[in-house]
């Protein structure tokens, strides 16, 4: 049976959205949801293709806003992604790939943000890419519909392209998974009520950057990797996909902790990943299913975004690795501070 606010391609639960008492309100986040399944089938067929479709990871010799070289398959994904949403109850659409924010129908009620294609680099590696999407209500301008704290997102979700074509996402009620049936074409719920298991001993983090990272997360590692004797007395596996949709599914499915933290690299003082169409959305949709999302240290869905492109240093999964990471952070803190205060004051006043 073919939900009626889609055209066949979603086949949302009764639960989806629930705790939107308003109808207009559900109907509109359904149509929007239904308008990126459009894109995402789209997207994840182009993907299927790989290297039959010329040229998917070349370099375009565009860049982004944050001057990343742009890959053929970023900027048609955009496009489809755009197109889709025209179709959708969307006023303004803000994108990785896109400088500024994009005007659709300034008379609609919601406006989108969107990583359109995650994971560039592992276009031609047949690995798992993705989509990213975060829906707000559109405010009177462009701008101020996006210049806001994640807590106000009303759904958010992710598209992993990869052995299966799946869709995390959540409208406040929890998170569920859905999965593209390729035998029908639609999304058909695979999982209702997900819940990330509250600890584990996997990790995920790019290793080569150990000389860059701050103490707190130097440290951590390091404990990490001392394995059973060391101060965590556990043995510890980690994994990175180079795909946050891919690391955040696991994550989702079996537990871990994912940290792009800052670093002393020119322009990643802020980490890499983008608070308006990464981390405010993942960070939704991990708290929705039990887990925790900060900078390192504070909560990510309370942070006030400054600029369309903004970076954050994130820090997300399960509960007690999350946590373990902050009081790294924390200890940090209280020791400068200390060493601060004896530094002012001297040991003796
Ligand atoms: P791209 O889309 O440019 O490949 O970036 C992907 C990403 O933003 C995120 O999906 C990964 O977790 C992270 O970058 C990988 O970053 P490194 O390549 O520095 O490990």
């Amino acid at each position: 049976m073919t939900s009626n606010f889609s055209s066949g391609t979603i086949n949302f639960s009764s639960g989806f959205a629930k705790n939107f008492q308003n109808d207009a309100r559900r109907a509109e986040i359904r149509a929007t949801v239904s308008a990126l399944c459009v894109a995402a089938k789209q997207i994840s067929h182009i993907c299927a293709r790989g290297p039959l479709e010329s040229g998917l990871g070349d370099a375009t010799g565009g860049a982004n806003s944050d001057g990343d070289a742009q890959k053929a398959l970023d900027v048609r994904s955009d496009e489809i992604v755009t197109a889709a949403l025209e179709t959708a109850p969307v006023a303004y659409y803000a994108s990785e790939e896109q400088d500024d924010v994009v005007t659709l129908d300034a008379s609609k009620p919601l406006a989108v943000a969107s990583d359109p294609l995650d994971g560039s680099s592992n276009i031609d590696t047949n690995v798992s890419i993705g989509t990213i999407f975060s829906i707000y209500t559109a405010k009177k301008d462009a701008l101020s519909s996006f210049l806001r704290v994640g807590s106000e997102q009303i759904c958010a979700g992710f598209f992993v392209y990869g052995p299966q074509t799946t869709l995390v996402i959540t409208a406040g009620a929890g998170t569920e998974t859905y999965v593209l049936d390729p035998d029908t074409g639609n999304f058909e719920l695979a999982i209702a009520h997900m819940k990330i298991a509250p600890a584990s001993t996997e990790y995920a983090i790019n290793a080569s950057n150990h000389r860059h990272w701050e103490a707190p997360v130097r440290s951590y590692i390091e404990d990490c990797l001392a394995g059973a004797d060391g101060p965590l007395g556990e043995k510890y596996n980690m994994r990175w996909v180079g795909s946050l949709v891919a690391d955040a599914n696991r994550i989702l499915s079996r537990g871990g902790i994912f940290m792009y933290p800052g670093d002393d690299r020119k322009g990643y003082q802020e980490g890499r990943l983008r608070l308006l169409y990464e981390a405010n959305p993942v960070a939704f949709v991990i708290e929705q299913a039990g887990g925790i999302a900060t900078n390192g240290a504070l909560r990510i869905l309370g942070m006030s975004l400054e600029s369309l492109h903004q970076r954050v240093p994130f820090v997300f999964g399960s509960e007690r690795p999350v946590q373990m990471v902050a009081s790294y952070h924390h200890k940090k803190s209280v020791k400068s501070d200390s060493s601060q205060l004896f530094n002012k004051r001297g040991l003796f006043r």
